[in-house]
């Protein structure tokens, strides 16, 4: 089985723990978005990502693969997506055949919270140990192996439980500043978002920034990465060449769809929480047309941040 999964994120590496389950020699490449977009490589699967050019079968759950791939003609019959199915692994585990089994069900069960904004312990580290390794293919695949063995109990794995140990200072560190970002906002009544990170802020604690504004009552919070410096906590994390991340959340009770608005900055998404890749040199464009557009929805604070 040569399969491809999503480099980044708890669906992804389920998917290829499961993969993995079914056919334990198949050889798995993790890519991100944009990679899946421009690969040629052949792959017999193709999950939780957008359908790349040479791919047998593509399992995901994103509307906006969908819709792509209905406008340029490319579902085929072997394919199984479904916009409103709450991962990937959801979906792979009817492919694979694997729904009697319990491990692949407690892994699809994580994958399930993880990808629905939904929180529990485990995806919760599950989660930060992958984002800190998502540029380390052998250290994704000590991940996936990881959970066929462990499940949940990850952590009762040597190197799960060392990575955790380590990264859990950035996810502190970044708490401490979160407090104060947030804080400051909310005094002045900010009721969306936008914090533009230059410098410092420890990379896997940006979802908990998102998270604990979005749950002290804020709308919306848009997450700008141009940090150019080397990660202290996650040093394989590098920029992307010129690229600056927009990342973005919407509160659960609020009604509004970001994916709208990151598709016109050229990314794409869920309604509650959608990103973009911009070059530097369309940085400031891209951050006018969010302002301009939310400006339209609510008061709007911007956080410059270095540290
Ligand atoms: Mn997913």
């Amino acid at each position: 089985m040569r399969a491809a999964v999503h480099a980044s994120d708890v669906d992804g590496i389920v998917c290829a723990a499961l993969i993995l389950m079914k056919y334990p020699n198949s050889k798995l490449d993790f890519l991100t978005v944009g990679e899946a977009l421009k690969t040629e490589e052949e792959y017999d699967l193709v999950v939780d990502l957008p359908k790349t050019k040479n791919a047998k079968v593509n399992i995901d759950h994103h509307i906006s693969n969908y819709q792509r791939l209905l406008s340029e003609g490319r579902l085929s019959e072997d394919d199984l997506i479904d916009p409103t199915a709450p991962s990937a692994a959801h979906l792979l585990i009817k492919y694979l055949k694997l729904k009697d089994n319990p491990r692949a069900k407690e892994l699809v069960e994580m994958a399930d919270i993880a990808d629905t904004g939904g929180y529990s312990k485990e995806t919760y580290i599950l989660d930060r140990i992958i984002k800190c390794n998502s540029n380390e293919p052998d250290k994704l695949m000590k991940i996936a192996w990881a959970l066929i063995e462990h499940g949940k109990d990850f952590l009762n794995d040597e190197f799960m439980r060392l990575e955790w140990e380590r990264i859990k200072k950035g996810v502190e560190l970044g708490k401490e500043y979160s407090r104060r970002i947030i804080n400051e906002a909310l005094n002045k009544g900010v009721e969306i978002l936008i914090v533009d990170l230059v410098k410092g802020f420890p990379k896997v604690a940006i979802a908990d920034l998102q998270h604990d504004f979005l749950d002290r009552g804020g709308k919306i919070i848009i997450v700008i990465n141009r940090m150019r410096d080397i990660d202290k906590f996650c040093p394989s994390l590098k920029r992307n060449g010129n690229l600056v991340r927009f990342s973005m959340r919407v509160a659960k009770n609020f009604d509004f769809n970001i994916r709208e608005l990151a598709e016109k900055i050229g990314g794409g998404g869920h309604p509650k929480a959608s990103g973009a890749a911009v070059n530097e040199s369309e940085y400031g464009r891209a951050l006018l047309t969010l302002i301009e557009e939310l400006s339209k929805v609510g008061i709007i604070g911007y956080y410059l941040f270095s540290a």
